[in-house]
C-alpha cells in the first residue's frame, strides 16, 4: 500500500509526464509549421513516449490500489523565437523532469517505499537517455546555426534517427 505523500508525488508526475507530452507536442506543431518535417516527427515521437512514461505511473499506482487522480494540464508556448530556442527549452525542460524524479526518489526512500523505488530506478536511467538526446541534438542546431542547407540536412538526419 502507497503512504500518501508517496500516492500524492506519483499522481503529480503523471501529470508532469502528460505534460511533457504537451510540451512536445507543441514543439512538434511548430517545426512542422516551419516546414521542418523530421523535427516535428521526432518531436511527434516523444510526445507517445512521454504519455507511455505517464501510462507505466498510472498502472502502478492501480496496482497498488492507490487513487489516480488525474489534475489539469498547464498549457504550452505556440510560438518559438527559433530552432534553437525549441532545443535551449527541450533541454531545460528534461533537467526539471529529472529534478521532479530525483525528488520522488527521494521522498521514497525516506518513506522506506522499495516497490516505488524500483520503478523510480527507471526514470532516473530514462532521464539520462533524455537529458543526453536532447544536449546531443541541441549542440548540432547550434553548430548548423541559421544556414538553411544545413538545417534542411539536420531536419531529415534527426527525422531519421528516430524512424
Ligand atoms: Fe518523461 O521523460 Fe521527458 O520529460
Amino acid at each position: 500500500m502507497l503512504k500518501k505523500t508517496v500516492l500524492a508525488a506519483l499522481n503529480e508526475q503523471v501529470n508532469a509526464e502528460l505534460h511533457s507530452a504537451y510540451v512536445y507536442l507543441g514543439m512538434s506543431a511548430w517545426c512542422e509549421g516551419k516546414n521542418l518535417p523530421g523535427f516535428a516527427g521526432w518531436m511527434r515521437k516523444q510526445f507517445e513516449e512521454e504519455q507511455a512514461h505517464a501510462l507505466k505511473i498510472y498502472d502502478y499506482v492501480l496496482d497498488q490500489g492507490g487513487e489516480v487522480v488525474l489534475k489539469p494540464i498547464a498549457g504550452v508556448p505556440a510560438a518559438y523565437k527559433s530552432l534553437q530556442d525549441v532545443w535551449e527549452r527541450t533541454l531545460k525542460h528534461e533537467r526539471q523532469v529529472t529534478a521532479l524524479i530525483h525528488k520522488l526518489y527521494a521522498l521514497a526512500q525516506k518513506e522506506q517505499d522499495f516497490a516505488t523505488q524500483a520503478l523510480m530506478q527507471w526514470y532516473v536511467t530514462e532521464q539520462v537517455e533524455e537529458e543526453k538526446n536532447a544536449s546531443d541534438i541541441l549542440q548540432q542546431v547550434k553548430m548548423v546555426g541559421t544556414n538553411s542547407s544545413s538545417i534542411f540536412f539536420i531536419d531529415r538526419h534527426v527525422g531519421k534517427s528516430r524512424e
